[in-house]
């Protein structure tokens, strides 16, 4: 079955717990959950991961090749600053779809920049946890047109 890793980075561990005036109250599990379902609505399959440390994301990414034909990527603060990130995600070509609950352009301009983008297939950002449900249908549609799902 086609299968999609959906990847959290650093602090996301904590949505639902604080700062609810940017995202949301619904918790990581909770995302995780969401994904899973749609995903199977798709005929697809979801693996969810979480990490704070940028080299078990990296792991990660490398240990999608073959196992995942496509990744779902909020890497939350890395997103600025990661080019091993960039660099993992070229070297696996799995597509990817970059996944933000905020809108990162409406917020402070460190913000706006994506080391992520420069490699995915395209940005979702701003649509809360419903991000993650889009990418997948973003994904899904992907593969199905490259013949790969
Ligand atoms: O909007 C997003 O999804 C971000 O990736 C979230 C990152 C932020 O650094 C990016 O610029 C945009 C921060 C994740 C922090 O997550 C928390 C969730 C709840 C409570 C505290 C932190």
């Amino acid at each position: 079955m086609t299968s999609i890793l959906v990847l959290n980075g650093p602090n996301l561990n904590l949505l639902g717990t604080r700062q609810p005036e940017i995202y949301g109250s619904v918790t990581l599990a909770m995302v995780e959950q969401a994904c899973a379902a749609h995903a199977k609505r798709l005929g697809l399959d979801a693996t969810c991961l979480q990490s704070n440390h940028e080299g078990a994301l990296i792991d990660a990414i490398h240990a999608a090749k073959g196992q995942h034909q496509g990744i779902i990527l909020n890497a939350g603060a890395y997103t600025h600053t990661s080019i091993a990130l960039m660099d993992a995600l070229i070297s696996v070509e799995i597509p990817s779809v970059e996944v933000h609950l905020s809108n990162i352009h409406a917020r402070e301009p460190f913000r706006h920049a994506s080391y992520i983008a420069k490699v995915a297939l395209g940005q979702i950002c701003g649509f809360g946890p419903q991000g993650y449900l889009l990418a997948l249908d973003a994904l899904a549609a992907h593969l199905k047109e490259a013949g790969a799902a």
